[in-house]
């Protein structure tokens, strides 16, 4: 049965292609273009889930939103589970962790910023704290990531497909000098042939 994904360009949708050709599973896209002026998604995609945000898949009958849900979903439904750890062992807590971080902590200071930031000089008293939470939220990713460059584990994982678009983020935010661990993440995802193929297939993406 085939997955179909509904992809926004230039979008967290991007790591969840990434892991579906990890896994080598069988997928279409139906691709959705952002507003040129506003950034925003089409309303067509509103016909698929009434947020009209994207990631979104549908699988033989079942519609799965939210990037956490729905890559816990692809590992254990289509041969993923390698890249989940034991669910009993404390693996397992570290999973759970970076899963809910990766678009719960993180993502405050990052809309913040994009939100506040639209504002100039009247968000000028909040930016101090957004920066300095940012900042917190940036190096808590990078004093946790193992040397070898893997949330969990010492092999690639669900948590490090989650965590993928939070270090791309900083990264881009020019944090790559204060996180050098996660810019090194960044680059070895990006050179994974499965990235490859996923960003052939997902467009263009941001700067890569
Ligand atoms: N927590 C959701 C967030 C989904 C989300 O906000 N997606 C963004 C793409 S990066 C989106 O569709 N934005 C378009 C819009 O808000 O118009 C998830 O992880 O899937």
């Amino acid at each position: 049965m085939t997955i179909t994904v509904h992809h926004l360009n230039n979008s967290r949708s991007q790591r969840i292609l990434w892991l579906l050709e990890e896994l080598g599973a069988d997928y279409e896209i139906i691709h959705y273009q952002r507003d040129a002026e506003s950034n925003l998604a089409p309303p067509e995609l509103k016909n698929a889930h009434p947020l009209g945000k994207s990631p979104l898949i549908e699988d033989d009958g079942l519609r799965v939103a939210e990037s956490g849900a729905i890559i816990q979903y692809l590992c254990e439904r289509h041969g993923g589970e390698s890249w989940l750890p034991d669910p009993k062992s404390e693996d397992h807590v570290r999973h759970l962790e970076w899963m809910q971080f990766g678009e719960s902590s993180f993502f405050v200071p990052v809309m913040l910023k994009i939100y506040a930031g639209r504002l100039g000089d009247a968000a000028a008293p909040l930016m101090p704290r957004v920066d300095e939470q940012f900042e917190a939220h940036v190096k808590f990713a990078e004093d946790n990531i193992s040397d070898d460059l893997h949330f969990v584990g010492n092999d690639w994982s669900a948590a490090d497909v989650m965590m993928s678009f939070p270090a791309e983020i900083a990264v881009m935010q020019g944090y790559g000098e204060k996180a050098p661990k996660l810019a090194k993440f960044v680059e070895a995802i990006h050179a994974r042939p499965a990235w490859q193929r996923a960003r052939e297939r997902g467009g263009a993406y941001f700067i890569w």
